[in-house]
Parts: structure tokens; C-alpha cells; sequence
């Protein structure tokens, strides 16, 4: 009988420690002196990335505004959504695709290529912008 008794000693010691889990820490609601503490997060990370965008297209009335945008390879557009519909930034020929943006929220991208990019809005394709990439200033050869 030596293998039950140390057996019932293996469950007593299990007991104990759930005992001492579940005993010891009821699930008091008085608020233990809890250090002062508000969090805020940083102002940038509550809005998307906080990427640094060159221009801001803004989504509004079911138009993008500037409907026609001119900008430099390499920079940066915003698009921001205010209106209560989402939307989205999808290029006619596929090459980006925000995906839906919901009221408020914004999406970043930057264009890496020269040209036009006619673009629309996936769920209301009336929804029409086309952003145009041009070279870097003058004669810069990068
Ligand atoms: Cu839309």
C-alpha cells in the first residue's frame, strides 16, 4: 500500500497549492493601492503609422480631393476617409489596394514609380483620382 499513500501525499500537495492559488487571492473588488497611472499612447500611434506623408488626399461626399494629384517618385500620400462609408484606394491596374478605410482612418503609400495612376474606390467605382508620379525635381538623374 506504499504506492497509494504516496499517491493520496501527491494529491494532498496538488490540493494545497490550488488551495493556495484560489484561498489566498480572493477576488477582492476593493481597488488595491493601484499607482495613479492614465496611459496614453503616443499621439501618432492612435492614427495609423504616423508615417510622414508628402501629400494628403482627403475622401469626403464620396469624392477624392485632390481628385488629381501631382507628386514626386518616392513621396508619400494620406489618404484619409471622412465619410461614414468606407472606401478604398484601388489602382486601375492593380498596382495598390488599400483595402477598405473605415470612417476617420487613414491609409499611407508612397509611389516608387513614374507615371499616371488612375485609381478608384473598389466599392463605389464611380469613386474616381488618378495620382501622377514625376520624376524627381529637374534634372536629378536618381
Ligand atoms: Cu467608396
Amino acid at each position: 500500500m506504499k504506492y497509494r499513500s504516496s499517491m493520496l501525499a501527491v494529491i494532498a500537495a496538488v490540493l494545497a497549492i490550488v488551495l493556495h492559488f484560489y484561498g489566498c487571492t480572493p477576488q477582492s473588488t476593493q481597488p488595491q493601492n493601484q499607482p495613479n497611472v492614465t496611459v496614453v499612447p503616443p499621439l501618432e500611434q492612435q492614427k495609423n503609422s504616423g508615417q510622414q506623408a508628402n501629400s494628403t488626399v482627403k475622401i469626403h461626399n464620396f469624392k477624392f480631393e485632390p481628385a488629381n494629384l501631382k507628386i514626386h517618385v518616392g513621396e508619400t500620400i494620406k489618404f484619409i476617409n471622412s465619410d461614414e462609408e468606407p472606401h478604398t484606394v484601388t489602382a486601375q491596374d492593380g498596382s495598390f489596394d488599400s483595402k477598405a478605410i473605415d470612417k476617420d482612418e487613414a491609409w499611407t503609400y508612397t509611389f516608387t514609380k513614374t507615371g499616371k495612376n488612375p485609381y478608384i474606390c473598389a466599392i463605389h467605382p464611380f469613386m474616381k483620382g488618378t495620382v501622377t508620379v514625376t520624376p524627381k525635381g529637374g534634372k536629378n538623374e536618381t
